[in-house]
């Protein structure tokens, strides 16, 4: 168990300490940390007794301490609190209302909602309500989700790596279940629940067929009893090319009337052992996975097809968009929604397509993806990548929350006003399914996620999932009360650290709307040079085009026009350099190096200046962090410190071997005043790192 203390008492030992908190904190408990002695819980009354209503009750004990107003856990449909006419009818089945009702004649707080789950969620918003420094007294929250499936999606491998997984083994222990449930797999359930996830995808869409086999149903099944009163389902990743692995079919042909019947027998089969099975995730036709276009069918035939096997059972099918083939000499940027937009209406309706949040692939900036807006027809659910692939995997600090709010709040120039936030969650077309998944970031280390500030990325996503209209700034804030406590400086300084850590990733690795610029395969660490891969889009040249003249991909009318895919305004902007904004300049435009910038600079110059700016934030949250040295626990408090010094140097490492890369291209040299990088090119050019963890061959 972890070791962590009431919030009380770890402020009362703080003011004993002169120096650094001695207690230490593996940051196992996460965000949900308020934790109130055995003997002086609040009193928690629960009107039914269904294991999710028992939950509700039994974490507000858990959380509380008994000076908290007493609590009554109830769904609207009991007598005494149907009896106070509360306005339930907006809160559809998983929303809450928290607030101070007199009830049998007794001042309580309620939480309730129309489902069990509802209150459970409405406990867990009461919860950070009071750890973020509410009163109890005055409290009244009402809040409904506005995306349908907000879903972790692991990338687990059965024989327990993640692919591209930074924080250890896979946590499902795949040997040892069904018999053996770990308690993580509780706790697991328990933090998904109190920022709202209500689905996890447990295999990686790289899937194998092994998956769907018996033994293996039976320990997702397992897994679905544990997670099931926390409020959440179980979704399994589909090997297209099943019938033929496991069913002995010659074809996987999604219009052969023996594979749909393979596929419906394998559904009964699932909904047998799991009766709320939400059914399958599918990557198909893309780097390799097999898929319908291998027939000649298309992604709706393969899609259709999947979704009418589950469908008497009200499962769904999350059917990727994210294709792409060496074969196709079009702009990668391109190919997903050349493949996807003509196939818009033509889905079944518990079909939705799952789009990534960009053209090419979780880079630290990108555009958003073309396709939304484009498909009205379609529910599009946007897939983010919670691990940092991109992102200095583990040990760098990237909170996440304004790379998911730029594009959830981007226009899509489709409509007047409407934004992505309004694609995903169906409003723009009143679709009846919206869901919205994250790659996780979870794994068998004790913090779960790599590092303290990893978990806020996983919180982030589920708080933006429930309400894609949070701003990034509130959820920091949040998160960074109830993980580290309500000491207004480290709130604020935490927060701060936190919201311009994902721009100076950008800086360090590449900013102005450059992208792909790592090294191959792992994706770790700088590799702009990269130029001999079989795949052509596999290459960093591919990307950035530099030569002696410019940088950046035309991706305007005269080159690829990717440009072209975009609606209205947007494509307006898109389309000339002066309209693009300066951070996707190089992704839309090809533009000479002395370009002149809103800066003054010229291009080469801002470049430079980016990549400075990134390693100075660096080294500024390291200050920031030091100045919290005495008001964090010894334990997290080092790591993070540690952490922060490795990302100072990689981020350094990244500045110097971009900058004598494009020196070598350019032939200009650095600006005045500017450090040289540290190494020729050819020393950066010698790095290997044939361990780097998350990659799987
Ligand atoms: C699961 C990128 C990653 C792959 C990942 C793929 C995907 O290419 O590098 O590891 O595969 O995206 O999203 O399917």
């Amino acid at each position: 168990m972890p070791r962590f203390r009431t919030l009380i008492g770890a402020l009362s030992v703080s003011l004993v300490m002169a120096a650094q908190p001695a207690w230490a904190d593996d940051g196992y408990a996460l965000w949900l940390r308020s934790i109130a002695k055995v003997d002086r819980q609040a009193v928690v009354t629960a009107l039914g007794d269904s294991a999710t209503l028992t939950l509700a009750a039994s974490e507000l004990r858990r959380a509380l301490p008994m000076e908290t107003p007493a609590i009554v856990v109830a769904t609207a449909s009991a007598p005494s609190v149907r009896a106070l006419t509360l306005p339930f009818s907006t809160l559809g089945d998983e929303g809450y209302l928290v607030c101070n009702v007199t009830l049998n004649g007794k001042r309580v707080i309620l939480v309730a909602g129309n489902s069990d789950r509802g209150t459970l969620y409405g406990a867990f918003a009461l919860i950070r309500h009071l750890a973020t420094g509410g009163q109890a007294a005055a409290v009244n929250l009402r809040s409904a989700p506005k995306v349908k499936l907000r879903v972790l999606n692991h990338w687990d491998n059965l024989d327990e790596s993640v692919e591209r997984g930074y924080a250890g083994q896979s946590i499902w222990d795949w040997w040892t279940l069904p018999d053996f449930r770990d308690p993580r797999y509780t706790d697991y359930a328990r933090a998904n629940a109190s920022i709202g996830i209500n689905g996890t995808v447990l295999n990686n869409v790289n899937a194998k067929a092994d998956s769907l086999t018996a033994p293996y149903i039976a320990k997702a099944a397992a897994l679905a009893n544990v997670f099931r009163p926390w409020g959440m389902r179980v979704y399994l990743s589909a090997r297209f090319s099943a019938p033929i692995e496991l069913g002995g079919l010659k074809t996987a042909d999604p219009r052969d009337p023996a594979v749909a019947a393979w596929w419906k027998a394998k559904a009964d089969e699932i909904y047998r052992a799991i009766p709320d099975f939400g059914g399958f995730l599918v990557k198909a036709n893309s780097e390799g996975q097999p898929g319908p276009r291998d027939y000649g069918a298309s992604h709706a035939d393969g899609a259709n097809m999947l979704a009418a096997a589950v469908r008497d059972h009200g499962g769904i099918v999350m059917w990727r968009a994210f294709v792409y083939a060496e074969t196709d000499p079009e702009d990668r940027a391109k190919q997903a929604y050349s493949e996807f937009k003509p196939l818009d209406g033509t889905f079944a309706d518990n079909v939705l397509v799952q789009v990534k949040n960009g053209a090419i692939d979780f880079q630290p900036r990108e555009p958003f993806h073309p396709l939304f807006g484009a498909m009205p027809r379609t529910p599009l659910m946007i897939e983010f990548q919670i691990t940092k692939e991109y992102l200095g995997f583990a040990t760098h600090l990237a909170y996440l929350g304004p790379l998911f709010t730029e594009v959830l709040d981007a226009k899509t120039g489709q409509k007047p006003g409407e934004t992505v936030a309004d694609v995903v969650d169906g409003q723009a077309e009143h679709h009846k399914l919206s869901g919205m998944a994250g790659v996780a970031n979870i794994g068998r280390d004790r913090d779960w996620s790599g590092s303290t500030f990893n978990q806020s990325n996983w919180y982030a996503f589920g708080r933006l999932a429930w309400d894609p209209d949070l701003s990034a700034e509130e959820i920091a804030r949040s998160w960074a009360a109830q993980t580290f406590g309500t000491d207004r400086q480290v709130i604020d300084t935490v927060t701060a650290m936190m919201m311009g850590s994902r721009e100076a990733v950008v800086d360090y690795t590449g900013a102005l709307g450059l992208a792909h610029l790592m090294a191959t395969g792992h994706h770790y660490g700088p590799g702009p040079w990269v130029s001999d891969l079989a795949r052509p889009e596999w290459n960093p040249t591919y990307y950035h085009r530099a030569d002696a003249n410019g940088i950046g991909f035309d991706r305007t009318a005269s080159g690829s026009n990717a440009v072209g895919q975009y609606a209205g305004s947007v494509a307006k902007s898109f389309a000339k350099p002066e309209t693009t904004p300066e951070s996707m300049l190089l992704w839309f435009h090809h533009l000479p190096w002395d370009r002149r910038m809103a800066s003054g600079r010229n291009l080469w110059e801002d470049l430079v200046a980016h990549y400075d700016r990134g390693v100075a934030y660096v080294a500024q949250m390291q200050r920031q962090w030091e100045g919290l040295r005495s008001k964090i626990d010894a334990e997290r408090w080092q790591k993070t410190a540690t952490y922060l010094a490795v990302q100072e140097r990689e981020a350094r490492w990244w500045r110097d071997a971009s900058l004598a890369y494009w020196m070598s291209v350019n032939h200009r040299p650095l600006p005045a005043g500017v450090r040289a990088p540290e190494h020729d090119l050819a020393w950066y050019k010698l790095q290997r790192f044939p361990y780097a963890p998350g990659h799987t061959q």
